[in-house]
């Protein structure tokens, strides 16, 4: 059933379908190829945030706009290594470190990325980090340091991407995705809804996503957080059930991946948040802060776990330990 070659048209029968049906169906493949009621729980740190050259129109890094986001330069290592700690103590099993870079230099401050990896990784955390553009050997060295997933999204689809980003291209990401899995990283790519696509833009991503020869192992669903300042400001918020479609169908189509369902999860009530896990959501960022917009706070989380009867998936990490002990 993991089938790399899917079809448009396959795509959008099952992106079209009932949306009743698409969660249904996806609440079958997750239960087939996942834990059901396992929720996988991230934090995010941003360790450079703002003054970004880029001009996603959705971000409010970009130096370009503004959005009165404080520019910050790289945090120093005890800080993210003491928040790393905090994240492990809330429950967390993934820690993801972003920063506000077009690309990786080879610099001071990537040196000094490299020892938070290792740092994060002591910790006993899975550590990720997005930090945009990489190289082949940046990759390798990411990947020697300790770190197991880099976040590179796509955001959108090729023939959508020029009206949110001009500053890089769809092949720009692409390479950079591949440069990532030839390091033996695991793959976080995903996009946003919201940002004046098509239904067909989604389509199209999904199907960028679910052809790679390797499927991500983690696809985030973001929806845009509409922010004051950014060329989308203003925007909408989308519903409900434009997420559990586009949900359901990344679940479908990807049923070993884990699907995370991310930004705008501060504005969903828990039922709506339900019906997201419900069509095949099982990975979430908690914490207060997403980069810089706001999320829901530790204690509706623990509550929301509570009433749906949800359990925190343990990590990766942790489950290769096991096994290797047992095989010790
Ligand atoms: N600068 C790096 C890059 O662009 O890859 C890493 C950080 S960037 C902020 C990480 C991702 O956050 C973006 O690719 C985008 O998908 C998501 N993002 C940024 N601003 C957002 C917003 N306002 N709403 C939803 N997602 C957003
Ligand atoms: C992802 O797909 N979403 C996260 C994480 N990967 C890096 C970022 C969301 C950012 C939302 C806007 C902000 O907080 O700045
Ligand atoms: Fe910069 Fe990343 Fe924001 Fe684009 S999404 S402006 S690259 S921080």
């Amino acid at each position: 059933m993991i089938k790399n070659d899917w079809s448009l048209e396959e795509i959008k029968e099952i992106y079209f379908s009932p949306v009743l049906e698409l969660i249904l169906r996806g609440a079958e493949m997750h239960k087939q190829y996942q834990a059901t009621g396992e929720v996988q729980v991230c934090t995010l740190l941003s360790v450079k945030t703002g003054g970004c050259s880029e001009d996603c129109a959705y971000c409010p890094q970009a130096a370009r706009y503004n959005t009165g986001v404080e520019a910050h330069k790289l945090m120093n290592y005890e800080e993210v290594v003491g928040k790393a700690l905090d994240a492990k103590n809330g429950g967390s099993t993934r820690f993801c470190m972003g920063a506000a870079w077009r690309n990786v230099r080879d610099n001071s401050d990537f040196d000094r990325v490299i020892d938070m990896v290792k740092g994060v990784n002591a910790v006993g955390l899975e550590v990720c980090c997005t930090l945009g553009m990489l190289t082949e050997q940046q990759a390798q060295r990411l990947k020697e340091a300790g770190l197991y997933a880099y976040n590179h999204n796509l955001d959108t689809s090729d023939e959508h991407y020029g009206e949110i980003i001009s500053t890089r291209t769809y092949k720009d990401r692409l390479e950079t995705l591949d440069n990532v899995e030839k390091a033996g990283l695991s793959v976080c790519c995903g996009g946003i809804i919201g940002l004046g696509e098509t239904d067909d833009d989604r389509i199209k991503l999904l199907h960028t996503l679910a052809t790679r020869e390797q499927h991500p192992e983690s696809v985030p669903v973001n929806a845009l957080v509409s922010v004051k300042g950014t060329p989308l400001e203003g925007r909408d918020r989308v519903n409900v059930w434009e997420m559990v479609r586009m949900i359901a169908t990344a679940r479908i189509l990807m049923p070993k991946a884990m699907v995370r369902l991310s930004a705008g999860r501060n504005e969903m009530s828990f039922e709506q948040q339900a019906l997201c896990f419900l069509a095949g959501a099982n990975s979430i960022f908690t914490g207060e802060k997403l980069l810089t917009t706001p999320n829901p706070d530790f204690d509706a989380d623990k509550e929301m776990f509570h009433l749906l009867g949800l359990k925190p998936r343990e990590s990766y990490k942790a489950e290769k330990e096991k096994k290797l002990q047992t095989v010790g």
